[in-house]
């Protein structure tokens, strides 16, 4: 998933207008927040200027799943960022989140409410640790949270391997009740569901390095296998997966199949292009009939577009969505609210540790011909 490399100190600036959060639920939360760091004049080490500021900064969150659900508003799945004192490292041990809690707003730049919390590693049976990236779907009255997590087998690092399990609840911030095992089939991190106009969900997922994704073959784990060096860089790049999910919402009507990127002229991306291959964090959307699989380079840290005819691609590399923020990581959602496109994203603005972020959102734009203009995360 990551290298811990690209880090700064970070001072975090002097405040002028203080911005008035709102948050209630959970641990400390319940009261409108005012918080230095998160201004408009905030700036990072180097004297940028933020594009837009935290969501929240009650608590840390991170890779935001947005959705439009019946109700017209918005709701973000994020992880939940925790300060657990450990020292980075290139598994990602340092994200070891225990939880998640969910984001409820009637529209962009309006209060956010935090849920309390919606789902417990602790409730999770087949889980040991590492709540990441979550997505949700609905369905028929239920709303479903798909979610990474270690399971409780050891591996050669003594660590379990990431697979993806699903809860579900009536409620859209929860409590989700997760099922007794991980989804069948399905592997490594970072679950993605997109909804087709013909009902037909389909589950996207993983993630390489930290994500293990490069340890998984035909289906099968390699408890030994790679943990960085994919030794690949004149092939194929790894693809993220995308399968068909059953009715049930619960199980995979399918095989995953590989989400492939091409070039310009129609070959594979490669292992050694970082600029363009895919890492982690799969999103898609549709938008006039056109399928756009979105996705992180992880170590390059862009957010990609590759846009193709039907769900499961192949997708042609189109460009960055948006430059690198502060922070090793970013991971985002897109969806259409009030007329417009919005990008959801994290960075570090508030702690400058690359394992505590903050939801972002800011307005996603496209050109006549379906292109995506490149955001910058900072204004001047
Ligand atoms: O938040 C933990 C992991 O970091 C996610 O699963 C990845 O997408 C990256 O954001």
């Amino acid at each position: 998933m990551r290298k811990a490399t690209k880090t700064a100190t970070l001072a975090l600036a002097a405040t002028v207008s203080l911005m008035a959060l709102s948050a209630c639920g959970g641990d400390g939360a319940g009261t409108a927040n005012e918080s230095a760091a998160a201004t408009n004049e905030a700036r990072a080490p180097d004297g940028r200027k933020y594009l837009s500021q935290p969501l929240v900064t009650e608590i840390f969150t991170a890779d935001p799943s947005a959705h439009v659900w019946g109700d017209g508003k918005i709701y973000v799945y994020p992880s939940h960022d925790i300060e657990a004192n450990i020292t980075n490292d290139d598994l990602g041990n340092q994200y070891a989140m225990r939880d998640y809690r969910v984001l409820r707003m009637d529209r962009i730049g309006g209060p956010v409410t935090i849920g309390p919390v919606a789902l417990d590693v602790k409730d999770v049976p087949w889980a040991s640790q590492q709540m990441w990236a979550p997505d949700a779907a609905y369905k028929d009255g239920t709303y479903y949270l798909y979610f990474p997590a270690r399971d409780k087998t050891k591996d050669k690092n003594g660590l379990g391997k990431f697979m993806v399990g699903v809860a579900t609840s009536k409620d859209p911030m929860g409590p989700f009740k997760a099922e007794p095992k991980p989804i069948e089939g399905a592997f490594s991190m970072d679950p993605a569901v997109f909804t087709d106009a013909d009902g037909k969900s389909y589950m996207y997922f993983g993630g390489i390095w930290g994500g293990q994704l490069q340890r998984w073959k035909d289906g099968k784990f390699d408890p030994n296998g790679s943990d960085t060096d994919l030794m690949q860089d004149d092939k194929p790049a790894l693809s993220g997966k995308v399968a068909l999910l059953n009715p049930d919402m619960k199980s995979l009507a399918e095989k995953p199949r590989d989400a492939v990127i091409l070039d310009e002229k129609g070959k594979p991306v490669l292992g050694g292009d970082h600029d363009r291959r895919f890492f982690e964090a799969s999103w898609v959307f549709k938008k006039d009939g056109k399928y756009y699989y979105t996705y992180s380079t992880g170590d390059t840290h862009f957010l990609n577009y590759a846009i193709g005819d039907n769900p499961y691609g192949p997708f042609t590399f189109k460009g960055h969505i948006m430059k690198p923020v502060q922070g090793w990581t970013t991971h985002h959602s897109i969806v259409e609210h009030g007329g417009k496109w919005w990008l959801f994203y994290a960075d570090t603005q508030l702690s400058n540790k690359n394992h505590l972020r903050s939801v972002k959102v800011t307005e996603l734009k496209f050109n006549p011909d379906g292109t995506i203009p490149t955001i910058d995360p900072f204004v001047d």
